[in-house]
């Protein structure tokens, strides 16, 4: 009796761990991955900045968001003058960086008796010292803004401002100070820091002055965007995400070859997937590695395995393919979970288990973009395996791919050369990019369907820069050369024209105000998303310098 009692508790015993094992399919390898992660943590380096000088907001129609700056003189005009009368002053830095301020004070006359109150605002844009923040109608935290209210209770020792602050422009307001004594502010400076160390290589000579200008400005971005890990933006939200972290990577290959920023990243997001071995689209660093629990989108958990397989065509680094192969495998199979034997994906099941992300664009309807999208994540995982010679371990995925190819066909209206998605038939550019990556029409048939949609008026257009970017490679894929450079100087370039130091994270060129968070000051001004034209200037040279 005994021995069958011990029998049964082994047996159960089993059966638990068994449960468990099945449960957290990479529960032995995350250690071992946080523990790579935190190796390939880079230092970052550190810059000291001075001010350019000082500037005024204009009001200005013309300008982006209605406000632009009016240079007023050296930044050392304002260290002989009495603050008590200055009051209010704004600092150009020059140039959109990330880091830590600080400054220092002179007295002038008396000897400080009391404390000095300051209000600091950092800003990335000029508008965002226009705008008031108060009362605050976005859906993002109000924190997330740069204004900080400060005490300073030694004036004659240098001030640090503790919160790592990212923008170009600085307003400084006195709040409160003594009328006993008078003081100057002096040694006004900016510790940009970034994990960038490489210079990229110049463009040929030849390039258009324009396409210079707007790779210069993409990788002032994405260096901004580099921190300890490639950040989505350094204002907000100052993490990783996987949608970034794929075109950041990729536009990293062709300018500053930081691969081991990559590699963290790819070890980071497998250590920190769920207990199904699903990953988890956005995670922090601090205080210790963690996902943002329960977000998961679809289209991000797919882009691990296409962001795994550029950097190994970028580094040739096997041992981190060999270990991560395991989590790309695991994250093709949530495509199984909805593909109907059609070949067609059940869309509202995957809407209503998952955030499906593709652009912010509330009106866009997404079942023909995750067709697309899923079929080009086989497609690329599948030429992954086939790099490091694992494509047995995928045997059933080249039939996945024709069965979902035939299936996306019922997608299309012959009649317009269109994919259609929803009962309401819509069309987007969204559809049709997502299908022409995923490779369901030939080059000749993609053309077709190009040229239908941007001849169509009603066509739900991109959102933002995520989806241009999208776009810009639907376009350089289906041989439209001309195209694709036209469309970039024009999108990007009209950033820049508009005085863009760094990409923006959202950009419509008829509405400057345009914010999926309700408040545009919170939009982030330099987002790594809008950094890709770095990728296609110097990745296709043939076509954009
Ligand atoms: C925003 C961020 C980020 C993006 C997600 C989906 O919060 O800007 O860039 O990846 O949304």
């Amino acid at each position: 009796m005994k021995n069958q009692f011990k029998l049964a508790g082994i047996a159960l015993l089993f059966l638990f761990y068994g449960s468990l094992f099945a449960q957290d399919v990479v529960k032995y390898n995350r250690e071992i991955w946080l523990k790579k992660a935190e190796e390939f943590k880079p230092e970052l380096s550190k810059d000291v900045i001075q001010p350019k000088g000082i500037v005024e907001l204009v009001e200005d129609e013309r300008a982006f968001q209605g406000w632009t700056v009016k240079e007023l003189g050296a930044v050392e005009s304002i260290y002989e003058r009495s603050f008590n009368e200055l009051k209010t002053v704004i600092v150009d830095f020059g140039n959109h960086y990330t880091g830590y301020f600080s400054m220092n004070f002179r007295t002038l006359r008396g000897t400080p008796d009391g404390p000095l109150r300051f209000k600091l605002t950092f800003a990335e844009v000029p508008a965002e010292l226009a705008t008031p923040f108060d009362p605050y109608p976005g859906a993002l935290s109000r924190a997330w803004l740069q204004d900080e209210i400060i005490t300073v209770t030694d004036a004659l020792s240098e001030v640090k401002l503790e919160r790592r602050i990212s923008g170009r422009y600085m307003k400084i307001e006195l709040l409160g100070s003594s009328r006993y004594f008078d003081f100057a502010v002096s040694d006004l400076k900016f510790t940009a820091v970034t994990s960038v160390k490489e210079k990229p290589e110049t463009l040929a000579e030849s390039a258009d002055d324009i396409i210079k200008k707007i790779d210069q400005v993409g990788l002032n971005t994405l260096k901004e965007c580099m921190q300890t890990v490639y950040e989505d933006g350094p204002k907000r939200d100052q993490r990783l995400w996987i949608g970034d972290l794929y075109l950041e990577s990729i536009a990293n290959a062709v300018s500053y070859n930081n691969h081991d920023l990559t590699k963290r990243c790819l070890y980071l997001l497998a250590g920190l997937s769920d207990e199904r071995g699903v990953v988890h689209g956005t995670v922090f660093e601090a205080p210790e590695p963690h996902p943002q629990s329960g977000q998961f989108l679809y289209d991000y958990a797919l882009l691990f395995n296409v962001t795994l397989k550029e950097y190994f065509e970028a580094t040739n680094d096997k041992e981190t393919v060999s270990e991560l192969f395991p989590v790309a495998k695991r994250q093709l199979e949530i495509i199984n979970d909805y593909v109907q034997p059609d070949g067609i994906i059940d869309f509202e099941k995957a809407n209503s288990e998952w955030w499906l992300f593709f652009d912010w664009k509330n009106d866009l309807h997404k079942a023909a973009s995750v067709q697309g999208l899923s079929i080009f994540a086989l497609s690329e995982t599948y030429k992954l395996a086939e790099l490091v010679d694992r494509e047995d371990e995928l045997k059933d995925v080249p039939e996945l791919i024709k069965r979902m190819k035939r299936g996306s066909m019922k997608l299309y209206n012959k009649k317009i050369n269109l994919f259609e998605s929803g009962s309401d038939q819509q069309i987007s550019y969204a559809s049709q990019i997502w299908m022409i990556l995923g490779g369901v029409l030939s080059k000749k048939e993609s053309q077709k369907t190009l040229n239908s949609l941007l001849s169509m008026e009603n066509a739900v257009q991109p959102g933002g820069p995520y989806m241009y970017h999208y776009f810009i490679q639907a376009l350089v894929n289906s041989g439209m050369h001309s195209e694709a450079k036209e469309y970039l100087v024009d999108y990007w370039g009209g950033m820049v024209k508009k005085g863009a130091d760094t990409f923006w994270e959202v950009y419509d060129p008829d509405n400057d105000y345009l914010s999926p968070y309700n408040f545009y000051p919170v939009n982030s001004y330099c987002h790594a998303w809008s950094c890709t034209p770095v990728y296609f200037i110097r990745k296709y040279p043939e076509i954009f310098q």
